[in-house]
């Protein structure tokens, strides 16, 4: 009902060019499994905080800032548009990089950890070996991240070549490095202290076996089209 509101007194207040603008806001999207399912590797602590309190707060930031966005373009203020473009890139980024990353997730017992046969495989193979070559490039990338950030294996679209790298804060992959992102891992404390208090090193180790490789593989197979 809230949004209705906002949204309505919104177009009211910026006319007729609001109307070509999307009111409904951006929302938290539901996990397809439960926050438990993850352990022992990940708590369900940690999952419930991170996904209700965490990703939720980038997702009400960024429509916050969304909104005086639109607001700000209605009336072509260029100052104030630039003045909200550091929240939208942090909460912006901080609502991508989770959306991905909980589909870059998935219990170990419905198939985390598991890399099936097939493109990604051998893509994976010819670039890092193995498997475990390639988990031991995004450790070593993801341990050394200063601070908080993200881990990543994404895509070069103007090579065809797979790329272990890391962004800092919420930089989101694609919009700052042209990378097409295919797997992030969470490397905010807020994703593990909980559980691994500051032994980050020992999350990267176990996350690798509830992470989906075959929505990795599908996020491949899209960014090679
Ligand atoms: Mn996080």
């Amino acid at each position: 009902m809230i949004r209705t509101t906002l949204s309505a007194a919104r177009s009211a207040r910026v006319g007729v060019r609001a109307l070509s603008i999307p009111t409904t806001n951006f929302s938290l999207p539901d996990l397809t499994y439960d926050y438990g399912e993850l352990e022992p590797f990940i708590s369900a602590e940690i999952m419930k905080i991170h996904h209700t309190k965490h990703h939720n707060a980038y997702v009400t930031n960024l429509n916050t800032a969304f909104g005086k966005l639109v607001e700000a373009e209605a009336k072509k203020d260029v100052s104030s548009i630039i003045a909200l473009q550091q929240v939208i890139k942090f909460n912006g980024g901080g609502h991508l990089n989770h959306s991905i990353f909980w589909q870059n997730l998935i219990p170990a017992n419905k198939g985390g950890g598991h890399l099936a046969d097939g493109e990604l495989k051998n893509a994976i193979t010819a670039q890092y070996g193995n498997l475990e070559g390639l988990k031991n490039a995004i450790s070593t990338v993801s341990v050394g991240v200063q601070g908080s950030g993200w881990g990543w294996l994404g895509f070069d679209k103007t090579n065809n070549r797979l790329v272990v790298t890391s962004t800092a804060n919420q930089d989101p992959l694609q919009a700052t490095t042209g990378l097409i992102p295919l797997l992030g891992i969470d490397v905010w404390e807020h994703a593990y202290y909980l559980q691994y208090k500051n032994v980050r090193p020992d999350y990267l180790k176990n996350i690798f076996s509830v992470i989906n490789w075959e929505d990795v593989a599908k996020r491949y197979a899209e960014a090679k089209k």
